[in-house]
Formats: C-alpha cells, sequence, structure tokens
C-alpha cells in the first residue's frame, strides 16, 4: 500500500483510497515521508487511539496512535467521536499529544460551524473517514456501528470547511462493508463522500 500510494504521489496525483479496514491509514501515510507537516482530520465514532488492542498494535482500533508517531503528522483532530466504549486513558492520551477530539454530542448541540476554528486553517490535510463517523441510520453498512452520529449534512459542512481551507494531500474512507447492508445505502452514502470531498477540491471551473 505504501509503494501504491507512493507511486501516486510521485505523478503529482491527489490520493483518494477506499477501505479495507481502517488500519490501510497508516500504511497511506508512510508514503507521505519528507512532506511539509500534515494535520489528519478523522471522521469516526472511535478514537482508534489505543496503544494495543487484543494484542494488535496496527489494527483498525489503535490506526491514528501510530499515524500520529510519524515524524511528518504534527496533529489529529478527530470529528464525531462517541463509542460508549472509548476509554478515558484513549482520550487523555490524545489530547497529550496536542490532538483535538471533537465529540457527535457537540457537534448536535451547536452546529459544524461552532467548531469552526478548532479545524485546520491554511495546512497540509490529509482526510480518513471511517464511516461510521455517520449515524448508524444512513451508515449501517460497517463492522461497529454506533448511533448519534453525523448526518451527511453535518459531514458536507465539515468537509467543505477543511478541503477549502487548506490543501489536501490525500484521501480515504474506510470501514464500509456491503455484507451488512442489504440496502447498500452505505455505499451510496460513501461514493457520495468522496465525490463531495473532490468536488470541494477541484471546483468547477477552477480545474
Ligand atoms: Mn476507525
Amino acid at each position: 500500500m505504501t509503494e501504491a500510494v507512493r507511486a501516486i504521489r510521485a505523478k503529482k496525483a491527489l490520493p483518494f483510497t477506499m477501505g479495507g479496514d481502517h488500519s490501510v491509514t497508516f500504511p497511506i501515510l508512510r508514503a507521505f515521508e519528507g512532506s511539509r507537516p500534515i494535520t489528519v482530520v478523522q471522521f469516526d465514532a472511535h478514537m482508534d487511539y489505543r496503544d494495543e488492542a487484543m494484542g494488535v498494535r496496527y489494527g483498525h482500533g489503535n490506526v491514528l496512535r501510530w499515524v500520529r508517531e510519524l515524524d511528518w503528522v504534527e496533529k489529529v483532530v478527530a470529528i464525531g467521536i462517541r463509542s460508549l466504549r472509548t476509554r478515558q486513558e484513549d482520550y487523555e492520551a490524545s489530547r497529550r499529544d496536542g490532538n483535538t477530539v471533537i465529540p457527535a454530542w457537540d457537534v448536535h448541540a451547536h452546529g459544524v460551524d461552532h467548531f469552526a476554528a478548532d479545524l485546520p486553517e491554511g495546512r497540509d490535510v490529509y482526510v480518513t473517514f471511517d464511516i461510521d463517523g455517520m449515524d448508524a441510520s444512513v451508515a449501517p453498512g460497517t463492522g461497529t456501528p454506533e448511533v448519534g452520529g453525523l448526518s451527511y449534512e453535518q459531514a458536507r459542512r465539515f468537509l467543505e470547511l477543511v478541503c477549502t481551507r487548506n490543501r489536501l494531500v490525500g484521501f480515504d474512507l474506510v470501514e464500509v462493508n456491503p455484507s451488512f447492508d442489504p440496502t447498500q445505502i452505505t455505499a451510496l452514502l460513501s461514493a457520495q463522500i468522496m465525490i463531495e470531498a473532490m468536488g470541494f477540491v477541484f471546483p468547477r471551473g477552477k480545474n
């Protein structure tokens, strides 16, 4: 995966990757070695910040922890966090590392634009979009769905604020599992999210 993303970057193309589970983000971001500092914006119900989960270090439950340790990753901004299984020590470890955590309930209480100042501006940004950051009612086709998540409009507005005020250097969308979703609404939503992100980066008439 790292080699494939290096090849894409060598062509000066923008890597958009579809998972797979969330563990793919680490090998993708390894391909950015030598780049300018990158802020990672994570959409997710879970922090994925455990040092180790069931004996696994480089799995989908700890991917952001290892991403954050890459020399060229300066910060993680996590949006939509809400899982009841979030451990206090993971939250504290993330805050200690200088990351920002925006829980889903705060988004529902205050609206997306309330958090504009907490989002990066003028940075190189990589977006990792775990589909379980969305509410389970619109994205049931995933391994660990969580209620109380983002609506499509909220996610789209976050993407607009992130993609139009920064230089997007890469994007992945992960954790879609079509076998859990006979309606395929999850895949439809995921495609729409990726197209919207591309649209914010390459607006009509500008490229
Ligand atoms: Mn995740």
